[in-house]
């Protein structure tokens, strides 16, 4: 058995009592009331999620296992040359909530390159589809044609389900994602935008920078990658992507269907693709500008024309935060930290639309939060490495946020979470409640 599925077993072990005793002597605690505008609007707010993979507060962003940004990035084990940690050790502490030491963190780059070869049969699949598909629609597509070979669903059909250790299943079918999706997704990229040309693994790489290897970047773009899989990983599990593959898995079915059907939530362009249209906007905005960097008036008459068309300004506001993300804080740092990127004409743009956006939102005066999200940054750190094709960006996520999700349905399994059911009561019941019938 791996360091990582024995600790994992342990911590799993050690967590069932605290989960099994809420349930039967506080049963029936109440953590708050439901507003007709929650159940009208999108369950915001309404506490009935439960995980300890990270914890989202408003003010102050997210903790993975309790722990800030800066504080993950210090106290994992880093690749050696690198100032960022292995992707692999961030999945060890989101699993077990322990920081791996530098030996159990090389177990599972190990691991994760043993399980990392792309089937012949998904290549098939995605040569399949029209070229011009969506990469986000091929990413989800080559994720649900693996689900043959899911371990979990085959031990299921084979009469072998247990609900004690059916995790393992779940872990192992999770492991096995984790090692091919930035493979994958490397494929799709050189596949639709780099002429079908196709670079062969080193193997001497981590995860992160085996993917900037496969999509024919440079060195420097491996740092990037750790980065951006790391930061996009998690935002505790009430969010679409992560809510979605939660719900999915409680069904029982397997870590493929369901995190496909989490990637598809994260293709929106309220969620996932928002990076994309971040790009789309600042790019438009440039070019009608003849490409000079605007004045701050320009980029404020520029924010009203989108909000009065109807449009939303991408990268700014969130259902949850009420500051400036500290995802973003954490890419513009790497923006300001990078000698030549920190010159880019579009860093610049985005830099002053930080300036400018939340106070043209607040006199707007709808947006709950007028600051940046972790899209308002993240196209620009793409863009200046000449990952230009930004209808990408959005799979860049898509393999980041398997961490989160993932590590989430294995412990879900773990504790034995029920199927997902809330209850849906009609218009008519709304009014009778409000008195207003
Ligand atoms: N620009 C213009 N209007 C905005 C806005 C923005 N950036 N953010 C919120 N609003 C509007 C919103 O459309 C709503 O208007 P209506 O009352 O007319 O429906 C109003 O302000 C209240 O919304 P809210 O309560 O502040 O936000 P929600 O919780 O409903 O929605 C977001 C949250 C993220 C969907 C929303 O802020 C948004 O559309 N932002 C732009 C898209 C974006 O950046 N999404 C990425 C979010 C990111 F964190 C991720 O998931 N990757």
């Amino acid at each position: 058995m791996s360091t990582l599925k024995e600790v994992l077993k342990q911590k799993i072990d050690a967590h069932r009592p605290r989960t099994t005793r809420l349930v039967k002597e506080c049963g029936d605690t109440t953590l708050g009331e439901v507003t007709i505008a929650q159940a009208i609007g999108g369950a915001r707010g309404i506490k009935c999620l439960v995980t300890d993979i990270s914890y989202l507060d408003p003010m102050e962003g997210i903790r993975f296992r309790g722990m800030t940004i800066p504080e993950t990035f210090a106290a994992l084990p880093k690749v050696p040359g690198s100032d960022y940690p292995y992707v692999e050790g961030f999945w060890y502490l989101l699993l077990t909530g322990d920081v791996p030491t530098m030996e159990q963190t090389l177990e599972v780059v190990e691991d994760w390159k043993q399980r990392s070869q792309v089937p012949e049969y998904v290549i098939d699949v995605l040569r399949a589809m029209p070229r011009d598909s969506h990469p986000m629609a091929m990413f989800s597509a080559a994720i649900v044609a693996m689900q043959r070979d899911s371990v979990f669903a085959s031990n299921y059909a084979a009469g072998k389900f247990n609900k004690m250790t059916c995790w393992e299943d779940m872990l192992e079918d999770s492991n096995d994602l984790m090692a091919k999706l930035g493979p994958i997704a490397a494929y799709i990229y050189r596949m639709k935008y780099k002429g079908d040309t196709h670079i062969a693994p080193d193997p001497e790489l981590d995860m992160g920078g085996q993917f900037a290897h496969l999509i024919g970047q440079c060195d420097e773009y491996k740092d990037v990658a750790r980065m951006y899989f790391i930061l996009h990983s998690d935002h505790e599990s009430g969010n679409v992507s992560a809510h979605t593959t939660h719900l999915v898995a409680s069904a029982l079915s397997d870590a493929y269907y369901s995190y496909a059907a989490g990637i598809n939530g994260l293709a929106g362009p309220l969620h996932g693709l928002a990076n994309q249209e971040v790009l789309a906007w600042t790019q438009n905005f440039m070019e009608k500008l003849g490409g000079k960097v605007p004045t701050k008036d320009e980029l404020k008459a520029a924010l009203w024309d989108t909000l009065n068309s109807g449009q939303v300004i991408p990268g700014y506001g969130h259902a949850v935060l009420r500051k400036t993300d500290p995802r973003y804080t954490s890419q513009r740092e790497f923006c300001l930290n990078t000698p030549g990127l920190k010159e880019d004409p579009l860093f610049q743009l985005v830099a002053m639309i930080y300036e400018v956006a939340p106070d043209v939102l607040l006199e707007h005066g709808k947006a709950k939060n007028p600051w940046p999200n972790v899209d308002a940054q993240s196209g620009v750190i793409q863009w200046y490495y000449g990952l230009t094709e930004y209808d990408f960006y959005t799979v860049l996520f898509g393999v980041g946020r398997a961490l989160g999700c993932l590590a989430n349905i294995t412990w879900d399994r773990a504790l034995g979470y029920a199927i997902e059911r809330p209850k849906s009561v009609t218009t008519a019941m709304l009014e009778d409640a409000a008195g207003i019938k």
